[in-house]
């Protein structure tokens, strides 16, 4: 397996992951879906890593799908692409979204397709003012995937999803901010440092009070409000029971930044 499709950098408590396949913007094949698996397992498992930046190398954030004859067998007579999905797409982002630790996407250029959809389903969305989002699916004749309808539908409606999705218009980062799609267009220059910063920021914060967060939040997209209300009791209870609670009561009594638990 050819790592370098994938670069990983562990940072001062953080991680960085740069999708790196400029030549083809960044579009996924199978080699580098197993690369990023690696490298998100591998953050994920360590406890010093409290926050993971994903960004594109080049120009672009990614393209989606490598749809070169050359470099995919999914294009043959009869692909089964639900199949694909449930092989490579679908663990993916299951992976990102089940994961306590929180994923920023650092959106350096275009991202297209299932690179949009894999930007959307990070839980902070920074992008480059220079950075557009397309949902090229529409251009052949597929539906938005990695998670497209969803987040399209929940963040910005039902009437801008099907605008987007049907027409395959690029939206710029700065209409994304606008829309609620993503968090905040920045300057191009500024991103990676705007990224890094806000990384470290989480990863100055207790694990276990923002995994939590994370799920709770999450879990409010599909629940009813009695539903999430037990799912509050019940995740404010897991919290309560951490030493970080205890150490983050402590020290705003005693008036000095907490030390939340490393491990
Ligand atoms: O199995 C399954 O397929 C199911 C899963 C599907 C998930 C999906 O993601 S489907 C959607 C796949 N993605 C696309 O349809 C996007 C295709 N790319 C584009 O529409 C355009 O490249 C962009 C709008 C993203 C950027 O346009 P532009 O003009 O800035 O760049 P370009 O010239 O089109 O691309 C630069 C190079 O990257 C070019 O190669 P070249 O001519 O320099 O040798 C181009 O062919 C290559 N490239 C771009 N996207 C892909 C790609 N090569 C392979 N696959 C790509 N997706």
């Amino acid at each position: 397996m050819n790592h370098e499709l994938i670069l990983s950098e562990k940072c001062d408590g953080y991680g960085v992951i740069t999708l790196n396949r400029p030549d083809v913007l960044n579009s996924f094949n199978e080699e580098m879906h197993a690369a990023l698996a690696e490298a998100i397992a591998r953050f994920d498992e360590d406890s010093d890593c409290r926050a993971v930046i994903l960004t594109g190398a080049g120009r672009a954030f990614s393209a989606g799908q490598d749809l070169s004859v050359d470099d995919t067998s999914f294009l043959g007579d009869n692909p089964d692409l639900g199949l694909v999905l449930e092989k490579l797409y679908n663990p993916l982002i299951r992976r990102i979204r089940s994961s306590h630790t929180p994923f920023i996407s650092a959106v350096n250029g275009v991202a297209a397709g299932a690179g949009a959809n894999i930007a959307l389903s990070c839980d902070i969305i920074l992008a480059a003012k220079s950075a557009r989002f397309i949902q090229a699916f529409a251009a052949i004749a597929l539906i938005p995937d990695a998670g497209g309808t969803y987040w399209l539908t929940h963040r910005i409606g039902e009437v801008r999803a099907k605008m987007l999705a049907m027409t395959g218009d690029p939206v710029d980062a700065e209409t994304a901010a606008d829309w609620g799609l993503i968090w905040k267009a920045v300057d191009d220059e500024t991103l990676m440092d705007e990224a890094a910063s806000l990384a470290k920021r989480l990863a100055s914060k207790s694990a276990t009070g923002i995994g939590l967060t994370k799920m709770a939040i999450q879990a409010a997209l599909t629940n009813s409000l009695d539903e999430q209300l037990d799912t509050e009791r019940q995740l404010q209870r897991e919290a309560g029971l951490s030493g970080d609670f205890k150490e983050g009561v402590r020290a705003f009594l005693e008036k000095r930044p907490a030390q939340f638990n490393r491990s």
